[in-house]
């Protein structure tokens, strides 16, 4: 059964691909699987119909016959349990790979995430001067643990998982903060997730809703 996913109608990133779609396309691209996606406006996403897939009138979702998911760490979880490629086999290096799942959204995506909403909603207060260093601070700290445990890995963990996937999604909304330069190999670390042709994939559709084009047939 083809899943549907849902997307913004248009991202306020301007295509690029810092919505959390982005992760489920990726994961999706990344094992195989063909999928729909039903894009939503803001005013769409508070609407009862919504609201009955997503507690919190958010994207994204995900639908696959009857079951409906929200959460994209979940839903990435659901797309790589159900297909090889995204999680190993052995069950060591599996529990592994997802330790860092949880670590990229519990550990390191919340300094990001903070810093970015106090940007766009805080920008005009009288603290934000000052309280701006304190969160980059606190980015750099886990920069800094995250950078030290990769060392010259290409991977978290041995191959590439959906740990390495989440964690490079929640990297990419540093991409020209002038922070996650500072690292560099988690700047070559993301690099390289960004090479990925299931990445490549992802990232164009997403960027084909933005400008208007119909995603590439495949
Ligand atoms: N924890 C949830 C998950 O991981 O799925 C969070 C989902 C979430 O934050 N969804 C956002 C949303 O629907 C879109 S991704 N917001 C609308 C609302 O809450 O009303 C967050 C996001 C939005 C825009 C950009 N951007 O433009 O750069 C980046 C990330």
């Amino acid at each position: 059964m083809t899943p549907t996913i849902t997307a913004f109608e248009r991202s306020p990133d301007r295509g690029r691909g810092l919505a959390r779609d982005m992760r489920v396309r990726w994961a999706l691209e990344e094992v195989g699987q063909p999928y729909e996606v039903r894009l939503l406006s803001f005013a769409a996403l508070k609407e009862s119909a919504h609201l009955k897939l997503h507690p919190f009138g958010q994207i994204p979702t995900y639908e696959e016959g009857d079951l409906a998911l929200f959460e994209s760490g979940a839903i990435v979880f659901h797309i790589a349990e159900r297909h090889a490629g995204l999680l190993p086999a052995d069950a060591g290096a599996r529990a592994r790979a997802i330790t860092w799942m949880f670590a990229a959204l519990n550990t390191v995506e919340p300094p990001i995430f903070e810093r970015t909403i106090a940007m766009i909603v805080e920008r005009d207060k009288p603290w934000y001067e000052e309280r701006l260093p304190i969160l980059e601070d606190r980015v750099r700290v886990r920069l800094g643990e995250l950078s030290n445990r990769l060392g010259d890995a290409h991977w978290l963990d041995g191959a590439f998982s959906a740990g390495d996937l989440l964690m490079v999604t929640v990297l990419r909304r540093l991409i020209g903060s002038g922070i996650l330069e500072n690292y560099s190999n988690l700047s070559a670390y993301v690099a390289r997730g960004e090479a990925r042709p299931a990445y490549q994939r992802a990232f164009a559709d997403q960027l084909a809703v933005f400008n208007g084009k119909p995603a590439a047939v495949r």
